[in-house]
């Protein structure tokens, strides 16, 4: 938990900080850990559930990992703040899992992809930046604070996004395609802003700029 512990950090861009030592713009500090999410929480089936790989890769094969494989893809664990858009934070979580960076390795997209749409149960959605789900910090985190993720809060696996607002990190992965041009996600096509930068209060599709997004 000791911040000793932790891998240097790495110098941040201006206003998008690495140890968030402040909250974001608009932000409260939230105690405990508040469970949020659209719909039911789905039932986890280790002999049926898979995670997937599939759009636009480097082979144009499919690949897909059964519940074994998964766990054991390389992990590593990230001290990350959970931003909410409707304005709570939970901070000083520590996620692990397996880098959304090691993924990306072990399944190569293809020249020309930009986006992808990471996939969770029941047909929830975001899209976002190849480059953002590169970052060195994004984790398919399968525990928090070294206990397995709940199944409210996205047993298996669950995608965190340290710079971007929550809603892009969705609870129970279970597959992530990949895009040469970018799509809105469930939230994104409801009025939420296409990029979710917490630090630019990037919350409502009405504040995008040109570029920002697909149009609509
Ligand atoms: N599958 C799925 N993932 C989701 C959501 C959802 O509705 N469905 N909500 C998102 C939002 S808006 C937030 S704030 C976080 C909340 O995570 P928590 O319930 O673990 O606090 O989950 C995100 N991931
Ligand atoms: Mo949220």
């Amino acid at each position: 938990m000791g911040q000793s512990e932790q891998e240097p950090i790495p110098p941040s861009d201006p206003g998008r900080p690495e140890a968030e030592a402040e909250l974001p713009p608009g932000q409260r500090v939230q105690r405990g850990w508040p469970a949020l999410h659209y719909g039911p929480v789905p039932r986890f089936n280790r002999l049926t559930w898979d995670l997937q790989v599939f759009g636009a890769t480097a082979s144009a094969e499919k690949h897909s990992w059964d519940f074994a494989a998964f766990n054991a893809l390389p992990r590593t664990t990230v001290r990350a703040d959970l931003h909410c858009v409707t304005k709570f934070s939970v901070l000083g979580n520590e996620w692990t899992g397996v880098p959304a960076a090691a993924l990306l390795d072990l399944a190569p997209p293809a020249p020309g992809v930009t986006h992808v749409m990471v996939w969770a149960e029941y047909g929830y959605s975001a899209n976002l930046r190849l480059a953002d789900f590169a970052d060195e910090r994004t984790l398919l985190a399968t525990h928090r604070n070294g206990e397995p993720l709940t199944a409210e809060h996205g047993f298996p696996v669950r995608l965190v996004v340290p710079r971007l607002y929550a809603w892009k990190g969705p609870k129970w992965v279970r597959a992530v395609e990949y895009m040469r041009a970018d799509r809105r996600g469930f939230w994104e096509e409801r009025g939420y802003h296409n990029l979710a930068d917490p630090w630019r209060q990037q919350r409502y599709s009405h504040q995008e700029e040109p570029g920002d997004g697909p149009l609509r």
